[in-house]
């Protein structure tokens, strides 16, 4: 059942720091009129277009092999559309191709080789995706064979919109795990375990070791909790909670983070361990803070 108290004062929130500029871009289509589906994009965008953002698009760290290797999704509300790429080489804005998978195909995943060549003929233009920083760290990476710190080897860009339709949607995209074994597909072009979007009730996204995300089909638990009456908030503490406790024992105390929105307005964070941070814009007031965790001290 829809909701009758739909929120059309626009939201949108987005994880981690880079979730800022993410946040600014989509207000501005927002404020604007403009569609959920396009502002949750053009956030997503400033992130794969940064290349301080060492987990997203241009700038993003490596496969194991030494090739930046990108998951991207978005879900359009209103219209129940989806489109993904995995493990995609050589584009610098995944989520574009997303777009693409959705609106020009009757699928919603295209990956690797197949996915290169659909956005070739889709006219999107090839470039190298490493810049000088994660060659060094490559390089360091492949003489220690050390393990990344988890806390800053995978950061996901996920983003939620809520437009001045009360109309809802959500992106993501990210280079996954550094050096992951080549062919790796994470949580974040999987609906329901990355993202996961209901015009009628609400949409969470997911960030951290996407393993954990698709063992607990995470994000479509956290708003079937919000179809069955939990705040946003509860929702990601109930989800994170059941992730934390069933962790598989390579995954103990490593991160993974949902935000979360229903079509109120009402909004939340939570996160497995401490450290994570999100950014909120709803009707013009901005927000930028850490969430609350199940593990307190690690
Ligand atoms: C993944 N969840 O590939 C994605 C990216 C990530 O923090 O790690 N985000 O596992």
């Amino acid at each position: 059942m829809d909701s009758p108290n739909r929120y059309r004062s626009g939201l949108t929130i987005a994880t981690w720091e880079w979730g800022k500029a993410a946040c600014e871009t989509a207000w501005e289509i927002l404020a604007a009129g403009g569609a959920a589906l396009d502002a949750a994009q053009a956030g997503v965008m400033t992130a794969e277009d940064n290349p301080e953002v060492r987990s997203v698009g241009y700038g993003g760290r490596p496969d194991a092999d030494g090739e930046v290797t990108l998951d991207a999704l978005l879900i359009d509300g209103p219209t129940r559309s989806m489109g993904a790429v995995g493990c995609l080489a050589r584009i610098r804005n995944p989520i574009a191709v997303a777009r693409r998978v959705m609106e020009k195909t009757d699928h919603i995943l295209l990956v690797g080789d197949d996915a290169l060549r659909f956005a070739r003929a889709e006219g999107f233009q090839e470039q190298d995706l490493l810049t000088e920083p994660t060659t060094k760290e490559y390089r360091e990476w492949r003489e220690k064979q050390t393990a990344p710190d988890s806390a800053d080897s995978h950061d996901t860009v996920t983003q939620l919109a809520l437009d001045l339709r009360g109309d809802l949607a959500g992106a993501c995209s990210t280079s996954g795990a550094a050096w992951k074994v080549p062919g790796r597909v994470g949580d974040s072009p999987i609906p329901g375990a990355g993202l996961y979007v209901d015009n009628e009730v609400g949409g969470a996204g997911a960030t951290g070791l996407g393993e954990i995300a698709m063992r607990h089909c995470l994000t479509f638990l956290a708003v079937e909790l919000m179809r069955n009456g939990r705040s946003p908030q509860q929702a990601c503490e109930e989800a994170i909670a059941r992730a934390a406790r069933n962790a598989h024992s390579s995954e103990e105390k490593k991160q993974l983070a949902l935000i979360a929105c229903n079509v109120e307005g009402e909004w939340g964070a939570y996160a497995i361990c401490p450290g994570f941070t999100f950014a909120v814009i709803k009707a013009g007031r901005r927000q930028y803070r850490p969430a609350d965790s199940f593990w307190r001290n690690l």
